[in-house]
């Protein structure tokens, strides 16, 4: 799970070439519309008349909670006047239940009773001196004048009085409460609706599909490394039954995803795993390809699943290669054959067919050097080792990997055909595919030559070789890809 998202950062970290030009293709040319084409104009009054609506209720709110604050003021003066007593509701109404607590003593009164209009008085203070809670101020207001004029009666009912002026009180709090809950339920939809309504109202770039178009199309995939013939076959099969149609990038997107996805499909197969012990994957490429990190992590791959693993360090024409290739051994657990430098790879590949028989391992992973220049030199030495492994197994080696540079653009296309001539390749491994915006050679190579793709490289560290999955490809090459 975690290895996914990890590739999917890794995969094609700069933007693709393809979608860039695809967002231009539409935009040069499209045209300016709403998402929702068929009601374009609906949206935008209703979303002003609610907004309209919206503001009156604010006004209306405003102005009743000055009409409640100029109440209260005016409550507040009297009180001072008469009683000296606190500005706020709040103490006027603490006030009013100690007297009327006192008084429900005198009388004999519940004292449980004086106990909860305190508690219900003082929340209601609480309440009132909530901004927002305006109409509870009121009321908490209206209670606190009817207790006044309980308190100036001062009469032998003061009590009951007082305990009904709470009761109310507390019961109106409870109202009022359940009102403001409703006003902000009532409320919520309607902000949810005006937040929905600016995102639908979101404008989307449209453009005919005409030749123009479709040519600008052909041009970006061919430029993309996609191949002529690839370029010209997915155009086709995007614009059947959408010619004169009008197309959102995001649409021409997952147009050409799901064509790509077509394509790359039949190609993604992990490297097959036979019966055979051991069994032998010659590894080949050009130099700098990648060939020498693929094994390491490979190895380690196979050993992870329960493979006994042996590496060959084949590329005797190097010394960093032994080297890096030791490293990669030893962090995968697995031991590394090696050479003296310059020493013949063949016979080393035969030491290693030995080492490999006698340990019982699963897998011989034989790494080769890639000296292209000499065409006739490589297909020599590739040769050379193929013949001494076949004869400890004849049917070796079971797999011929070719590690191909994905930034190397078409040049990957003439490497498959080279090493086509002097090895047997039997399936692919695309390098380098976090570093490069040119992940289209792909999609040539799987048109032209079907052969497998096992792995993709997304890093230079040892987990960071992964299964080729087409469709998050397909995804990452246009843009489609979701997050
Ligand atoms: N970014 C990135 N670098 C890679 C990847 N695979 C290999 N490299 C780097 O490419 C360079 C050449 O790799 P190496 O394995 O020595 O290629 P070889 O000559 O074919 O054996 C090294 O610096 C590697 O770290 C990959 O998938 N992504
Ligand atoms: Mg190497």
């Amino acid at each position: 799970m975690s290895f996914f998202k990890k590739l999917k950062t890794k995969l094609f970290k700069s933007s693709s070439k393809l979608e860039e030009g695809l967002d231009a293709i539409v935009e040069d040319g499209g045209v300016e519309e709403d998402v929702n084409a068929e009601a374009p104009q609906v949206e935008a009054p209703v979303d002003d008349a609610a907004q309209r609506e919206a503001e009156q209720r604010q006004a209306e709110a405003d102005a009743e909670a000055q009409r409640q604050a100029e109440a209260e003021r005016q409550a507040e003066a009297e009180a001072a006047a008469r009683a000296a007593a606190e500005a706020e509701t709040a103490a006027r109404l603490a006030e009013n239940a100690r007297i009327a607590s006192e008084a429900a003593a005198q009388a004999d009164a519940d004292e449980a009773a004086a106990k909860k209009a305190q508690a219900a008085a003082a929340r209601a203070a609480q309440q009132a001196e909530e901004a927002r809670a305006a109409q509870a101020r009121e009321e908490a207001a209206l209670a606190a004048e009817q207790a006044r004029q309980a308190e100036a009666a001062k009469q032998a009912q003061e009590a009951e009085a007082e305990r009904k002026a709470a009761a109310r009180a507390l019961e109106e709090l409870e109202v009022e409460k359940a009102a403001e809950k409703a006003a902000s339920e009532a409320k919520a939809p309607g902000l949810l609706g005006r937040l929905m309504g600016r995102k639908e109202q979101k404008t989307v770039v449209r453009r005919e599909l005409d030749d123009d178009m479709l040519e600008a199309l052909e041009e970006l995939l061919i430029a993309s490394d996609m191949g002529v013939d690839t370029s010209l076959r997915v155009t086709a099969n995007m614009a059947e039954g959408r010619f004169g149609k009008k197309l959102s990038t995001q649409e021409i997107k997952d147009l050409l995803a799901s064509e790509i996805t077509k394509i790359m499909e039949p190609v993604a197969k992990p490297m097959p795993i036979y019966p055979k012990r051991p069994q032998v994957v010659l590894v080949v490429g050009v130099n700098g390809s990648g060939k020498t990190t693929t094994i390491g992590k490979l190895a380690l791959q196979f050993s992870n699943a329960g493979k006994k693993v042996v590496i060959a360090a084949g590329d005797t024409f190097r010394a960093a290669a032994v080297e890096q290739l030791q490293v990669w051994g030893e962090r995968a657990g697995v031991p590394v054959l090696t050479a003296p430098e310059g020493s013949d790879p063949a016979s080393l590949a035969y030491e290693a067919m030995q080492k490999a028989e006698a340990d019982g391992a699963d897998l011989l992973l034989i790494d080769t050097a890639g000296r292209l220049q000499n065409r006739t030199d490589l297909m020599e030495e590739l040769a050379k080792i193929v013949r001494v492994i076949r004869k400890k197994d004849e049917t070796a080696p079971h797999n011929t990997l070719l590690v191909l540079d994905a930034t190397t653009g078409q040049n990957a296309l003439n490497q498959v055909e080279v090493f086509r001539q002097i090895s047997d390749v039997s399936g692919l491994v695309m390098t380098k595919l976090d570093g490069t915006a040119k992940g289209g050679v792909l999609v040539a190579l799987a048109d032209k030559f079907g052969l497998p793709i096992h792995a993709i490289g997304v890093g230079e560290q040892i987990d960071d070789l992964a299964p080729f999955d087409p469709e998050e490809f397909a995804q990452a090459l246009t843009g489609t890809a979701t997050e």
